[in-house]
């Protein structure tokens, strides 16, 4: 009967929105979380937002409360906007709030797709849509990111100081067996690791001897093994030759960002920060940092956060509303409703608007 109210199924979102532009953009994927949920029916988002950014660092000295982790792990998933903010020197900003998450809830799956969306074009010449569609998979819990290594004899001009990357064969098979499932799902079945094994004679001869062993039990996938150097010139002058792509949290770090130009703007990338057993919450994010030069002036582009939202969607099981939000993005930017740096003259909260309405209709 119609005075039945059906019952939502209910995802508890953390919702962190960061420094410069990360506040921008969460407040937009917010208000389009909320309008698709509402549209489509059947679920219900609850947002919990923590202000833990550099502005509060500054004013109290922590971005995360002691059981700040704890806190986090109560919840379905966590919406991150970005951290970073001249006033903080950037290793304390990423120390303090975006590497302990993703270490401490055992993210070590950091998945990053791109491709050309509709209406948007790659600054490559002659590179079509079909040309450029790429997921990398990035290690997101140990390697160059393992903040191991010190500092001595500072304020002597032979300070030395080291950077220790740790890897592990745990570490190693688990992104690769990740890696190889990506791979398998995704028509073309092509797998790419990338690797400096020529110059790192340790962790990284330790990743190529992982690779081939995880191989073995994927002989359905094509693979591929690329230096990174080489590997920058790949992607730009053979971009449809490359499909999968697996590299360590340096390396694949730095791709992504590569990629995401290559495929029109940083603004668009999203990231997914995966704790693939959930046993803990994962964590969804646009790949572009705080961008302090245009924070809070209403212009950034908001496309990479809807793109991470629709991940954080389909992670926490509600596939349709995620196609259905990709989809709303898409009819957008195909419309020429898209910011600056891809090409058009519309400001946070136009694109924003047109997305809502577009889930609306
Ligand atoms: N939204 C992503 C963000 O805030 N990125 C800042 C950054 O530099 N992150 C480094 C990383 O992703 O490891």
């Amino acid at each position: 009967p119609s005075h039945v109210r059906e019952v939502s199924r209910i995802h508890r979102i953390a919702s962190i929105p960061g420094d410069g532009i990360g506040v921008d953009i969460t407040d937009a994927a917010v208000e389009i979380l909320n309008v698709l949920a509402k549209t489509i029916g059947g679920f219900e988002f609850e947002f919990t937002t923590f202000d833990w950014s550099s502005k509060k660092f500054l004013e109290r000295g922590w971005y995360m409360p002691p059981d700040g982790l704890e806190q986090l792990k109560k919840f379905d998933a966590i919406y991150f906007g970005a951290v970073g903010w001249p006033d903080v020197p950037d290793h304390i900003s990423l120390w303090g709030l975006i590497l302990p998450i993703r270490k401490s809830l055992n993210q070590y799956v950091n998945v990053r797709p791109t491709r050309i969306l509709e209406g948007t074009k790659s600054p490559l010449a002659d590179c079509q849509r079909e040309d450029l569609d790429w997921v990398i998979i990035r290690e997101n819990s140990e390697g160059e990111y393992s903040g191991q290594g010190g500092t001595s004899h500072e304020s002597s001009p032979h300070t030395v100081a080291t950077e220790v990357s740790i890897f592990t064969r745990v570490g190693i098979e688990r992104i690769m067996r990740f890696a190889f499932e990506t791979a398998r799902s995704r028509p073309r079945k092509k797998l790419t690791m990338v690797t400096k094994s020529n110059a790192q004679r340790h962790g990284m001869v330790l990743w190529d001897t992982v690779f081939y062993e995880v191989a073995k039990e994927y002989g359905d996938v094509e693979i591929d093994k690329m230096l990174v150097d080489a590997m920058t010139v790949r992607m730009v002058l053979q971009p449809k030759s490359l499909d999968t792509i697996v590299a360590t949290n340096l390396h694949a770090d730095i791709l992504s960002d590569l990629a995401a130009a290559l495929s029109g703007s940083i603004g668009i990338a999203p990231s997914s920060n995966l704790d693939p057993t959930r046993a803990n919450p994962s964590m969804f994010e646009p790949i572009h940092g705080s961008a302090p030069d245009i924070a809070g002036k209403g212009i950034a582009n908001p496309v990479g956060a809807f793109w991470s939202a629709a991940e954080m969607v389909r992670w926490v099981g509600e596939e349709k509303a995620a196609d259905g939000l990709m989809k709303a993005v898409e009819n957008v930017t195909a419309r020429g409703v898209k910011t600056k740096d891809l090409g058009g003259g519309e400001d946070t909260k136009g694109v924003t608007k047109a997305v809502c309405q577009e889930i609306e209709t």
